[in-house]
């Protein structure tokens, strides 16, 4: 990491993502420190800043680690840019509450990267309420040039009105490319002492008292900038036809009404009251178009500014384009409306086939979910690359809430249930099991494990270790040895942690093992009080495991297709020259687990090569 240096990065222009381009920001505005849990659509923010000299960067464990360590920084007097998908914000909204109270030494922007229409998310909340909620400044990019430029901006936001700054982005914005103009780095302020002023920076009930009434005034102050912020800009056309929107909106807006009046809002919270009102006396009829809740539409409302069309015109829910609003405008009676977006699509595109989301071939968390299944066990799950077990073939996870729920759910559903009657043994339908990933158990399951073991929990949690955070694109963790930098690390022994959390049974296991996975497993569903099964083994994707390849033999295979229990997108099943079912193994794509060659009963599948010292 660290590799572009300032001359490499003097291009005038380049072509970036939003999320490169908040890095870009970053940089130029000369932070000093970084720190993010990584969550799509916001993870290469941080990734790409990693990669330019003079930026300390780290993962951590989860977004409140994160946001802590930024108002560390920022407390300290360096500019600190934390980054989190949308529900990250969930997590760190303790600290950030407070770092709105506290305000700062120098700069901090918070990005919050949200997730409308779900992409890889597990809820659509619309974060520009967190800006209202904490009372801080909330600014919208619409692309990735104003992403860049915003992220300057809202350090010098920040330090003049002492208050982290959130930038919202959403998936179109921090994914698509445009240009981005870039200037240089700022020199950051060398940090020298720690400032003590415990009035503004010890939030107890006393001092706490005398900065509330500061962050209402700071709000006030907020919306007289508003005003005249430069990222507020109306733009007139057709005066018959006024849209006020916001992000990546804009540019649908754009497209979908080309000529009509626009109030461009790249600052969202606090709205200015003065400019709305003037752009409402110079249009006939005013629109708010904005994606998920009508943010921007309540708080005009409230201002007494009457609206013609709001959400009433536009769904709360999913994604907006350019051919959706250009729909609902129409059959609103708007004029001008852009008759190509209203023609439906060409006929010609073809539906193509859905192709579900599964495991990689060889995957490690494919052998502990066919064991699952087998064992029809009440699996409560959390978020990672193993969530998949959830689906066909397996169906062996039957609920998944936030990240880390899964064991505190478990030691809930367990604490509830009802022993068997007469003393019978228990139904292994009615077993609860908390599957969690090595990551998201650092992330917020740590907590959970050791509430399992205070209370009395007698629950088998799985932590399915496959030393990465798969899901995200195989970041760096807590369990993998490696910082973000690259630098080697302190490696959390998790058989270790579990054992100092209270937790006495803990078993290793190998999860390519079918038997062994179901021995152990039977044991410790079996067993009187909490344990503990670590499911080890790399990602294959990520490390890039690669063994000899497995084969099917034509003449021994049946076609009673056991083997697709496995469920792995190397196995084909086709009809041979004499009618007969038969499955085949595409020599590309198989990672030569052997996952599938434990479920044939005709001992039809076998390594295509031997492993080097090992006959036939
Ligand atoms: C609060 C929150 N932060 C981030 C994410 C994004 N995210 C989903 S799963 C996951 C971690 C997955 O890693 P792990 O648990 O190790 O499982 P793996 O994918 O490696 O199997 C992350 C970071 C999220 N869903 N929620
Ligand atoms: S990325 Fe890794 S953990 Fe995720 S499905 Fe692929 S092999 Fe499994
Ligand atoms: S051995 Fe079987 S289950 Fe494993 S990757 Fe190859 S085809 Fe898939």
């Amino acid at each position: 990491m660290g590799s572009k240096t300032e001359t490499e990065t003097m291009d005038a222009v380049q072509i970036l993502s939003g999320n490169e381009a908040i890095a870009r920001g970053a940089w130029e505005a000369g932070v000093k420190l970084a720190a993010a849990y990584p969550g799509t659509p916001s993870t290469e923010i941080l990734e790409t800043l990693a990669e330019y000299e003079d930026v300390y960067c780290e993962w951590s464990p989860n977004e409140k680690v994160a946001m802590e360590v930024g108002t560390g920084a920022s407390m300290a007097g360096a500019r600190t840019l934390v980054c989190m998908k949308h529900v990250g914000l969930n997590v760190a909204a303790d600290p950030f509450f407070s770092s709105s109270y506290v305000g700062l030494e120098a700069g901090m922007v918070v990005v919050s990267a949200d997730d409308p229409g779900m992409h890889s998310s597990q809820d659509e909340q619309d974060n520009r309420n967190y800006a209202k909620f904490a009372r801080v400044p909330l600014l919208e990019p619409s692309d990735s040039g104003e992403a860049k430029e915003f992220t300057v901006a809202a350090y010098d936001l920040s330090e003049r009105f002492d208050t982290p700054v959130l930038l919202r982005t959403t998936t179109r914005t921090s994914h698509s490319k445009s240009i981005v103009a870039l200037g240089g780095r700022q020199s950051p302020k060398p940090v020298t002492t720690l400032v003590r002023d415990p009035v503004k920076y010890l939030m107890m009930p006393a001092n706490a008292t005398t900065r509330h009434p500061l962050v209402e005034q700071r709000v006030v102050d907020l919306a007289e900038y508003a005003e005249t912020c430069p990222f507020n800009r109306v733009e007139m056309g057709d005066p018959r036809v006024g849209i006020i929107t916001s992000g990546a909106i804009y540019g649908y807006c754009r497209e979908a009404v080309p000529d009509a009046s626009f109030l461009k809002l790249g600052m969202t919270f606090p709205l200015p009251k003065r400019l709305i009102t003037e752009f409402r006396s110079k249009v006939e009829r005013l629109y708010v178009v904005e994606e998920l809740d009508p943010f921007l539409e309540e708080a005009i409302r409230l201002m007494g500014i009457e609206i013609d069309g709001g959400k009433e015109l536009n769904t709360l829910l999913g994604e907006l384009n350019a051919r959706l609003v250009a729909a609902s405008l129409s059959k609103a009676g708007v004029p001008g409306v852009n008759e190509d977006l209203l023609r439906p699509l060409s006929p010609e595109i073809p539906d193509l086939p859905g192709r579900p989301p599964t495991f990689c071939p060889g995957c490690s968390h494919r052998g502990l979910f066919v064991v699952l299944k087998k064992l029809r066990v009440f699996v409560s799950g959390d978020i990672g690359c193993y969530t998949m077990g959830s689906l066909p073939p397996y169906n062996a996870m039957h609920c998944s809430t936030c990240m880390g729920a899964s064991i505190s759910m478990t030691h809930g559903m367990a604490k509830v249930l009802e022993p068997p009657a007469g003393g019978a043994k228990p139904d292994l339908r009615n077993k609860v099991v908390g599957v969690i990933g090595d990551s998201t158990f650092f992330h917020s399951g740590i907590t959970s494990l050791m509430n399992v073991a205070y209370n009395g929990g007698k629950t088998l949690t799985i932590i399915v270790d496959n030393s990465t955070t798969a899901m995200t694109g195989g970041q760096d963790n807590p369990g993998s040895g490696k910082t973000l930098l690259g630098e080697p690390s302190a490696t959390v022994d998790i058989p270790a942690l579990c054992r100092a959390l209270g937790i006495d049974r803990v078993t290793t296991i190998d999860p390519y093992d079918l038997e062994e996975v179901e021995r152990v497993l039977r044991e410790e569903l079996a067993a009187d009080e909490a344990s503990v099964v670590i499911a080890k083994a790399p990602c294959v994707l990520q490390f890039k495991v690669r063994k000899p390849v497995y084969r099917v033999d034509p003449e021994l295979c049946n076609g009673d297709k056991r083997c697709l229990q496995a469920g792995c997108g190397a196995l084909n099943l086709y009809i041979d020259a004499d009618g007969k079912r038969k499955v085949e193994i595409d020599p590309a794509d198989c990672a030569g687990c052997g996952v599938c060659s434990q479920l044939c009963k005709e001992k039809a599948i076998a390594r295509a090569v031997q492993p080097e010292g090992k006959g036939s």
